[in-house]
Formats: C-alpha cells, structure tokens, sequence
C-alpha cells in the first residue's frame, strides 16, 4: 500500500505552540482580572482536555478556580474568554515567535516533491491556525494542505477520532493510504480510533507519555530520515498486517 498522504497535527507537532497558548490564557486571565494562573505544573494536566473552550469549563468546574465562591461561569463567558485568548495567541504567532519544529519543514518540501498529500487535523480552529502559518510558512503555504479539519468542525476534539476521519473524507482516502504525525498520546489515540498509523514527535509537555501502537516515537523529526523512512515505515506495517 502507497503513502498518499500526511496528516499533521499542528500544536506541538507542527510548532511548540502550547507554551504560546498558556501564556495567552494567562494574559486573557489577567485583563478580565480574574486572580487565576496557569503554570506549567498544571497545564500539563489540563492539557488532558483537547480544545480551548472545552479546558476552560473544565478547569471552571473542576478545579474550583474561586475557592468555593459560588462563582459561575456559563458558556457565553467561556466562548468571550476564550476569543480574548485567541486574539492574545494570534498577535504573538502572527509575529513568527514560534517556530516550525525541527525537522518539518523538511517533510512538507519532500513530500511535494514525491507527489504525497499533505493534510491538518488539529483541534485548535482555522483564525489560530491561518495565524501560525502567517508566523511560519507564509499564509500562502496553507493552500498546499489538501484537507483540513479544525476543532470547531466535529462534535467530539481528539481523543475521539472526529477529527481524522473528518480528514480522511476529505482527502477521500482510506486510512491505510495515509500516516498521522502527532505529540500526545490524546493525539495518537484519536489517529488510532480512526484506524491510522501514527508517528510521535515527543515535545516537553509529552515526554513522559507512552505511546503504544506508535510506528516510532521520536525527539524531533530531523531523527527521521526524511519521507523515504515514514513511506518505509508505513508500507512494512501495511504488509505485517496483511500476513
Ligand atoms: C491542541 C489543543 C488546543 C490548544 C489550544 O491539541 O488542545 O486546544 O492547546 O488551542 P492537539 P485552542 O495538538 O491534540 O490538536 O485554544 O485554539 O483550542
Ligand atoms: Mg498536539
């Protein structure tokens, strides 16, 4: 079976961006003057909750941010909290202060070259997203991404495989046509419900993840020997699963 397409997952993967999310949260945090900070200790927990809007309400009511004040915050307030966070994010990335990781741009040119498809399944939403590339690639380079799904496109964010399959019926292809590149085990699990091939690029935030079923797991994707080892990657798999 021939690799036809990539499908890259974007924060963490694509570029180190939670570190940019956080301290957005925290800006948004501190202009509704709301007493709370997320510091990394705790982001790595509540980074469990993929999406924004969805790791609010779950701090909201979890971690009882009031200290049992009764304070209550509905979900208009976390929509208008979470645009503030967006706008905060979206300033900094446009500026280029995050790069691509390690290793990515050299798949993007390589897959081109090779003719295999490249796609995004990713659970922050397309404004964030058109953001990162303004910072990085050029918002022109969008265009070369076949399929993109976007967490505000599915019902259920990753680890539910909404958003890979979403990808895939765009692309049009079936999952074993195509390779998955993510950096948390939320992601992995979401390209695996989908019946996806999976390859890891660990970032701080998931290092001490596990990973089972993963093709590889790797530190940066300059340990990769470029497309030619995700094409061998994943036709060896596609044959140990046909015998
Ligand atoms: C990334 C996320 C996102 C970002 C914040 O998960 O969970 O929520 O942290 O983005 P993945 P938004 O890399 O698995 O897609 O605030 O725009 O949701
Ligand atoms: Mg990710």
């Amino acid at each position: 079976m021939t690799l036809k397409a990539i499908i890259f997952d974007i924060d963490g993967t694509f570029a180190e961006t939670e570190e940019a999310h956080r301290a957005a949260f925290n800006t948004a945090f501190e202009k509704w003057d709301l007493g709370w900070h997320w510091d990394v200790e705790l982001y790595s927990k509540l980074l469990e909750i993929t999406g924004g809007k969805e790791r609010l309400r779950h701090f909201v009511r979890h971690y009882d941010p009031e200290g049992g004040s009764h304070f209550i915050m509905d979900d208009e307030m976390i929509w208008s909290l979470h645009n503030r966070k967006t706008e905060i994010y979206m300033d900094r990335v446009r500026g280029g202060s995050v790069p691509l990781r390690p290793g990515i741009a050299l798949v993007i040119k390589e897959a081109r070259e090779k003719g295999i498809k490249l796609a995004i399944a990713t659970t922050t939403n397309m404004k964030p997203l058109k953001a990162l590339f303004e910072g990085t690639l050029g918002i022109a380079a969008l265009r070369w991404f076949e399929a993109i799904a976007v967490g505000d496109m599915v019902e259920n964010k990753k680890p539910a495989p909404d958003l890979y399959l979403l990808t895939l019926e765009k692309l049009g292809l079936r999952p074993d046509e195509c390779i998955a590149l993510e950096d948390s085990r939320s992601g992995l699990d979401a390209a695996a419900a989908a019946g996806l091939e999976t390859v890891i690029t660990v970032n701080t935030y998931t290092q001490d993840q596990e990973f089972p079923g993963a093709l590889a797991v790797f530190s940066n994707l300059t340990e990769l020997a470029g497309v030619a080892q995700l094409q061998s990657m994943h036709q060896n798999k596609q044959t140990e699963k046909q015998t």
